[in-house]
C-alpha cells in the first residue's frame, strides 16, 4: 500500500509557532492539514482497485413485518449486473462480540433477513459492473412485503412500557421523602428527539479478498475492534484482515463500529473474487446504523426557598430497536453535577421500529445535561435567584456516588472565567428585561461533564538513519488532531524539532491502539508514545556511552545531553551511521498502568471491556466546562439566534491549545445545531425518517454559528493520564443545549423543555 509512504510524506510538518522549544502544548497546526487541502490525503473510497465492482443497499420500505418476496427477474438480465444478495441466497457468517468484546454465541449471523424490524433495514445488495448499472438494477427488483403495524416511535399509541435497567439505578439518601419534604418542589419532563452523526464523509467501503485474507478500506474509529468483527464474521485469524483508514471525514461516534452493510459487501467480494465499493447513500446513513436515542426524562428537585438542593428524583427512557439494546445514560450528569443528600435514579429502554440506535458525541452526558442544566435554571427563577449563583450555592465538593474526591474539578473557576469574559455581572434577573428593538435578549448559562475513559495504548517508535523520527500505531485521526499531538508528544520526549517526526497512523497491521471514542485516544496514546520516546531516548543515550564505535565512548559521562535532534551535539542519523546501525526501534505499551493483562493483550485490548472506570481507584476523574450564552428572539416571529457564545473549560493539560480549540467550538456548533436545528422526523404511518438528508435534517452552518470564546482553566492533572491530561472531544457539546434553552427563557419568559427549540413551540 502506498498509504503508508504517502503518509510519511504528507505529515511532515513545519515548525508552528510555538517558538519556545516545547512542543507539546505548542499551537502548531494540523501536520496533516498540507495532504488535506491540496486533495492529497486519499479517504477509503478513493481507491480504485482494479476489476472493482460497485454495490448498492436496497432498503426496506416498510417497518415491520416480512419480506414475501423479491422478483429478480428484470434487474437478473440489467446490463453489467454480477451478483443479486438476497436473504435467500446470502451464505450465513459467524455472531461477531459487541462493543464490549462479548460474543453472544458463536451461531450464524445473517446480515440479511426475511423479518422486518425498521424502515431501512438492508433487504438485498446488488452488485455490478458500474455504478449506474448497479443503481438501475436494483431499481428493477420488485420487492413484496407482509407488513405488520410498526411502532414508529415513542409518541406512537402502541408504544409498551420497556424494560429497566437495573445498572442504571442509582440511589443515596431517601429522594422521595425528601421531595415531599421538601419546601420548594420543581417537576418537569425533558425530551430530545433522535439525532443523527451527520460526518461530512458518508460511511461506505471498499472490501477485497486474497484467498483467506481480507483487505478493506473503511472510515474508522476504531481500527482493532472493526478488524476483529470482520475477522469473527468470517471466522478467520485476526491477523488475515487488514482494514486501512488513514483519513476520516468525522465520525462523531458513527464509524467505531462494523456494521452488516460491511458484512454484505465483504461477503459480495468473496463470492465475486472481486474487489467490491460499496458506498452508503446519504439517505442511508439514517438506517444502515443508529443516531441518538429519542430521550426522555423526568426531573424532580426539592429545595430551600434559598435553593439549595435536598432531594434530585430522576426518572428517564430512551428508545432502542426491536432486535438490540442501546442504553443513552440520561444520568450521567444528573447524580454528579450538584451536591444532595438524597438522589434517586432509574432508567428504562424501550422498543420501536427502529435501527438499534448508537454513539453521537457524548452520548449519554448530553441528553442528561439537558434535563439537569433545564431543571437546576428553572429551580433558580422559582426562588428568584441568579442561575450562576444556584450552580455555586449547590456546588460539589466530592463525587458523592462512589464517595470519592474529584482527581481536579475546575468548574468554579470554569464559571468566574466564563461570567467575567461573558460579563455575566450586568444581567439582569427577570425574563423579558433586555431588549434591542424588536429582539428580545436572554443570557443563560449551564455547564457540562464529560468522564476520563481509560484503556491502553500501544506505540513504535523509530529513529532512523537520515535522522527522522517514525511514530507507528493503530490509532486514527478523523480530525481530532491524532497525527499532530504525537508528534509533538515524541518531539518533546525525544528533543527532536516536530518537522522531523512522521506519523504513520491508520492500520490494523500497526500496533493497536484503542477505541478513539469516549475521548480517551488523545490521552491514551500521548501516553504510550510518551514511553515509547523516552526508550528510544534512553537506548541512544546507552549506545553513546557503550557502543564500541561510539565517538562518545571515550568521555567517561554518567549521560549524555540529547537535544534539537542531536545526541552531544551529533546529528541523530550522523550517530547512527557512525556506530552502523540502521535505525534505532522500540515497542512500548501501557497495559500495565491500565489494568491490561499483557498476557491477553489481543483478546483484552481489541475490546472496551478493560476500560477502567472513571471512579477507579482514589478519585473521580472528569472534564468540566461552563458555557454562556446570548440568544436574540425576534418577539414576533419567535426566530432564535445565538449572538454569542463563552465557554471555560477544564480538560487538565492540553496538548496543542489550537487543535483544542478547535475541538470546543466544534462541539459548541453542534451543540448549537442540536438545541435550534436537529430533530430526525419519524413518520408515524411508516416509521421511516423522512429528513434522510442534508437538505431536510438540518445541521448548524457558518451563518447560523456567531463568534465562539473558548478558555482553557484545566491544569495537569496526574490521576487522570500520564502526561497530566483530561478528555477534550466530547465534552464541549454537553451543556450547550440547556444553557441556549435557559438564555431563551431569559429572553422570553418561555420555557422549552422539548428539543430543538423552534420557532414553532416559540410563539405556539
Ligand atoms: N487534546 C488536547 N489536549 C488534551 C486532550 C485532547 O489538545 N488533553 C486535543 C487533541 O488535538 C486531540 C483532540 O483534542 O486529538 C481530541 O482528543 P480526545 O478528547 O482524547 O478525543 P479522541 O482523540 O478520543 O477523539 C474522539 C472524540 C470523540 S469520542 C468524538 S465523538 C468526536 C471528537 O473526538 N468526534 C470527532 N472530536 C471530533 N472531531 C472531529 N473533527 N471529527 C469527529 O468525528
Ligand atoms: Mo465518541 S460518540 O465516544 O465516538
Amino acid at each position: 500500500m502506498t498509504v503508508h509512504a504517502d503518509l510519511l510524506t504528507e505529515n511532515r510538518t513545519k515548525r508552528g509557532d510555538a517558538g519556545d522549544g516545547t512542543a507539546l502544548g505548542a499551537r502548531i497546526s494540523r501536520i496533516d492539514g498540507l495532504a488535506k487541502v491540496r486533495g492529497a490525503a486519499t479517504y477509503a473510497l478513493e481507491h480504485h482497485p482494479a476489476h472493482l465492482a460497485h454495490a448498492v443497499l436496497v432498503g426496506s420500505t416498510v417497518a415491520a413485518g416480512r419480506l414475501r418476496s423479491i422478483d429478480q427477474t428484470a434487474a437478473a438480465t440489467a446490463p453489467g449486473i454480477r451478483l443479486i444478495l438476497t436473504p435467500d441466497n446470502i451464505p450465513a457468517l459467524h455472531t461477531p462480540s459487541n462493543w464490549f468484546g462479548v460474543r453472544p454465541s458463536e451461531g450464524p449471523y445473517h446480515a440479511l433477513t426475511r423479518t422486518i424490524a425498521f424502515a431501512g433495514q438492508h433487504i438485498a445488495l446488488v452488485v455490478a459492473d458500474t455504478l449506474e448499472q448497479a443503481v438501475e438494477a436494483a431499481r428493477l427488483l420488485k420487492v413484496e412485503y407482509d407488513a405488520e403495524p410498526a411502532i414508529a416511535d415513542l409518541d406512537d399509541p402502541k408504544v409498551g412500557p420497556g424494560t429497566e435497567v437495573e445498572a442504571m439505578a442509582m440511589a443515596w439518601g431517601d429522594a422521595d421523602w425528601a421531595l415531599e419534604a421538601a419546601p420548594v418542589k420543581v417537576t418537569q419532563d425533558y425530551t430530545t428527539p433522535r439525532e443523527y452523526n451527520v460526518p461530512i464523509e458518508p460511511h461506505g467501503l471498499i472490501a477485497e479478498w486474497q484467498g483467506d485474507r481480507l483487505t478493506i478500506h473503511e472510515p474508522s474509529q476504531w481500527i482493532a475492534g472493526m478488524a476483529r468483527t470482520y475477522a469473527e464474521w468470517f471466522d478467520i485469524p485476526y491477523e488475515n484482515v487488514r482494514l486501512i483508514s488513514p483519513y476520516i471525514g468525522g465520525g462523531f461516534g458513527s464509524k467505531a463500529l462494523a456494521y452488516a452493510y460491511g458484512a454484505i459487501a465483504a461477503q459480495a467480494a468473496k463470492l465475486l473474487d472481486r474487489p467490491v465499493k460499496l458506498a452508503v447513500t446519504r439517505p442511508q446513513t439514517f438506517t444502515a446504523f443508529g443516531g441518538r436515542a429519542e430521550t426522555r426524562q423526568t426531573i424532580a428537585l426539592g429545595a430551600t426557598r434559598e435553593g439549595k438542593l435536598l432531594s434530585i428524583r430522576h426518572r428517564a427512557m430512551n428508545e432502542t430497536s426491536m432486535t438490540g439494546t442501546w442504553v443513552e445514560r440520561c444520568s450521567e450528569v444528573t447524580a454528579l453535577m450538584y451536591a444532595t443528600e438524597n438522589f434517586s435514579s432509574k432508567h428504562r429502554v424501550v422498543p420501536v421500529n427502529t435501527v438499534t440506535p448508537s454513539a453521537l458525541r457524548a452520548p449519554g452526558e448530553n441528553p442528561s445535561a439537558w434535563g439537569i442544566e433545564s431543571a437546576i435554571d428553572e429551580l433558580a427563577y422559582e426562588v428568584g435567584i441568579d442561575p450562576l449563583e444556584i450552580r455555586l450555592l449547590n456546588y460539589a465538593e466530592r463525587d458523592q456516588h462512589v464517595d470519592k474526591p474529584w482527581s481536579t474539578r475546575r468548574l468554579r473557576e470554569a464559571f468566574a472565567v466564563g461570567a467575567e469574559r461573558f460579563g455575566w455581572s450586568k444581567r439582569s434577573l427577570a425574563p423579558r428585561s433586555m431588549r434591542s428593538g424588536n429582539q428580545l435578549i436572554g443570557w443563560g448559562v449551564a455547564a457540562g461533564m464529560y468522564p476520563m475513559r481509560r484503556t491502553a495504548g500501544q506505540a513504535m517508535l523509530r529513529i532512523l538513519a537520515d535522522g527522522t523520527v517514525e511514530v507507528i500505531s493503530a490509532a486514527i485521526d478523523m480530525g481530532q488532531g491524532t497525527y499532530t499531538i504525537l508528534a509533538q508528544t515524541a518531539a518533546e520526549a525525544l528533543g527532536v524539532p516536530v518537522e522531523r517526526v512522521a506519523v504513520r497512523l491508520g492500520d490494523s497491521t500497526l500496533p493497536l491502539a484503542p477505541v478513539a471514542g469516549g475521548s480517551q485516544l488523545a490521552n491514551l496514546m500521548t501516553g504510550a508514545v510518551h514511553k515509547a520516546a523516552v526508550a528510544a531516548r534512553d537506548e541512544l543515550i546507552g549506545l553513546g556511552l557503550n557502543d564500541p564505535k561510539s565517538p562518545f565512548r571515550g568521555l567517561q559521562a554518567n549521560t549524555l545531553p540529547v537535544r534539537d535532534g542531536r545526541i552531544n551535539g551529533m546529528a541523530f542519523g550522523e550517530f547512527l551511521q557512525a556506530i552502523g546501525r540502521a535505525q534505532i526501534e522500540v515497542l512500548r505499551d501501557t497495559f500495565a498502568e491500565n489494568g491490561v493483562n499483557p498476557d491477553d493483550t489481543f483478546k483484552n485490548y481489541t475490546t472496551i471491556t478493560t476500560m477502567l472506570s472513571p471512579t477507579d481507584g482514589d478519585y473521580s476523574r472528569h472534564s468540566w466546562c461552563a458555557h454562556f450564552v446570548e440568544v436574540r428572539v425576534d418577539e414576533d416571529f419567535g426566530t432564535v439566534r445565538v449572538s454569542r457564545v463563552v465557554s471555560a473549560l477544564d480538560c487538565g493539560r492540553i496538548y496543542n491549545p489550537k487543535l483544542a480549540e478547535s475541538q470546543w467550538k466544534g462541539g459548541i456548533i453542534m451543540g448549537i445545531g442540536q438545541a435550534l436545528l436537529e430533530e430526525g422526523i419519524v413518520d408515524p404511518r411508516n416509521g421511516r425518517v423522512i429528513n434522510n438528508n442534508l437538505g431536510d435534517y438540518l445541521i448548524a452552518t457558518n451563518a447560523d454559528i456567531p463568534d465562539i470564546e473558548v478558555i482553557s482553566v484545566g491544569i495537569p492533572d496526574p490521576h487522570a493520564s500520564a502526561l497530566g491530561g483530561k478528555g477534550v472531544g466530547e465534552l464541549p457539546i454537553v451543556g450547550v443545549a440547556p444553557a441556549i434553552a435557559n438564555a431563551v427563557f431569559h429572553a422570553t419568559g418561555k420555557r422549552i423543555r422539548d428539543l430543538p427549540i423552534t420557532l414553532e413551540k416559540l410563539i405556539g
